[in-house]
């Protein structure tokens, strides 16, 4: 049975007449029913034998037909939407992740928690099992489990090794924590890494992981101390990483002296978890192209980054660093009584650009503010293209939510 709520979502990415009553359905309708997709081209995809929806999710990523009169790229982002109704619909809506953080005791896990958690939930403090203590809560209906390695008790250690498909079986995302400025225990820390990667690979799990490296506070930031250090985590750590080489592994440095740092470090995890961020990103490419534009982000007012395009790194750097400074603007005009506004646009005239802000939507109970947030030199262009941009994204942004 399909509820209410979940059939809203799918609604979404389908024409305003497409009449839609049960969730599994939809796999049978014509392309040409999604939005995106004109009558012309839905044609021409039955013409090649692509009569449904679940027609284009067959589609194996490797061989993408190549049919006259539609752009590779278009199949392409047809294709992938297609993927995720199917898993929407087999799922029902919401595929079960997992995001397991670790590290050491002290290492920083329940401070960067509690920096999300006032936005999404509540820190539980699970029961402990066997004496491990255990932490959870959800971010974006995602489970975040997180616990405790090493500390003084000895048999836990025993405990999660031993018995490790409790605690690591299907894992999306691991996400290592170490205490940058706890030189003295990198080598432990760098152990018990090697140890999860162990039961990963004996349970078949193939998790990327995100190795944080926090406490990066800005001034120690600053200091060749810091790049000392980092230089040492990463020579420890690389060589394990190399050893298993099927898992995928990033670096990134936190502090929570920074929150952004950490919604930062959540954005690219959201990312990796997320098989909708890919195409957020991919309309996100085609809407800057669109506008002849340099880049564009979907970003919320607290730093969360739900995908984005860009041309050149400094282009990244701009778009990013300025919505930062549409929240300090924004915390002020609050805190005076100003309504927030729905749109947005600062003019660099002596740079040759300008960057537009448009809000989409709000997340979570505390209402925070998603803008398109978008650099471009010709901002005439984005309001005519606004309105079908924000039609193919807000289906996706609400299956991610
Ligand atoms: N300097 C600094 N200290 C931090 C940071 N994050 C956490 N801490 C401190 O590190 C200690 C351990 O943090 P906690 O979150 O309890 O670690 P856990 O045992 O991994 O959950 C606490 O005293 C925190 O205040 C950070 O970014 N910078
Ligand atoms: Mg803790």
């Amino acid at each position: 049975m399909s509820t209410e709520e979940d059939l809203a979502k799918i609604r979404e990415f389908f024409k305003r007449n497409v009449i839609i009553s049960e969730l599994e359905e939809v796999l049978r309708f014509k392309p040409e029913t999604l939005i995106g997709i004109d009558q012309i081209s839905g044609d021409k995809l039955i013409e090649n034998g692509i009569e449904t929806i679940q027609d284009l999710a067959n589609i194996p990523e490797s061989s993408q037909p190549e049919i006259k009169g539609i752009l590779p790229k278009m199949i392409n982002k047809w294709i992938q939407i297609a993927k995720v109704l199917e898993k929407a619909v087999n799922e029902q809506i919401k595929a079960h992740k997992k995001l397991l953080m670790i590290g050491l005791d002290n290492s920083g896990k329940t401070s960067i928690l509690s920096i999300i958690q006032d936005k999404y939930s509540i820190i539980k403090s699970l029961l402990p099992t066997k004496g491990v203590k255990r932490e959870r809560l959800s971010f974006f209906g995602y489970p975040i489990i997180s616990w405790d390695l090493g500390g003084q008790v000895q048999y836990r250690e025993k405990y999660y090794f031993n018995k490790p498909e409790i605690f690591f079986t299907e894992a999306d995302l691991i996400i290592y924590v170490v205490d940058i400025q706890d030189p003295d225990r990198f080598e432990e820390s760098s152990q018990y890494f090697t140890q999860v990667l162990d039961v990963l690979k004996e349970l078949g799990e193939v998790a990327p992981i995100l190795i944080v490296l926090h406490k990066s506070d800005q001034d120690y930031r600053k200091t060749l101390e810091w790049q000392k250090q980092v230089r040492a985590v990463k020579d420890l750590f690389n060589p394990i990483v190399e050893e298993y080489n099927n898992f995928d592994v990033d670096y990134y440095d936190t502090t929570i002296f920074q929150k952004e740092t950490i919604m930062q470090m959540f954005s690219i995890a959201l990312k990796k978890v997320s098989e909708t961020s890919e195409i957020i990103e991919n309309i996100l490419e085609d809407f800057t192209r669109t506008i002849n534009g340099k880049a564009a982000s979907l970003i919320s007012l607290d730093g969360l980054i739900f995908g984005s395009y860009q041309q050149s790194k400094t282009d990244e750097m701009l778009v990013n660093n300025t919505a930062l400074l549409l929240q300090t603007m924004s915390n002020f005009h609050n805190s005076i009584g100003l309504i927030r506004e729905k749109s947005l646009r600062l003019d660099f005239p002596l740079n040759n650009f300008t960057i537009r802000g448009e809000k989409l939507f709000e997340y979570s109970d505390l209402q925070i503010a998603v803008y398109l947030w978008v650099l471009s030199e010709n901002p005439e262009l984005i309001d005519e293209n606004l309105e079908y941009f924000k039609q193919q994204l807000l289906p996706l942004i609400h299956l991610f939510l």
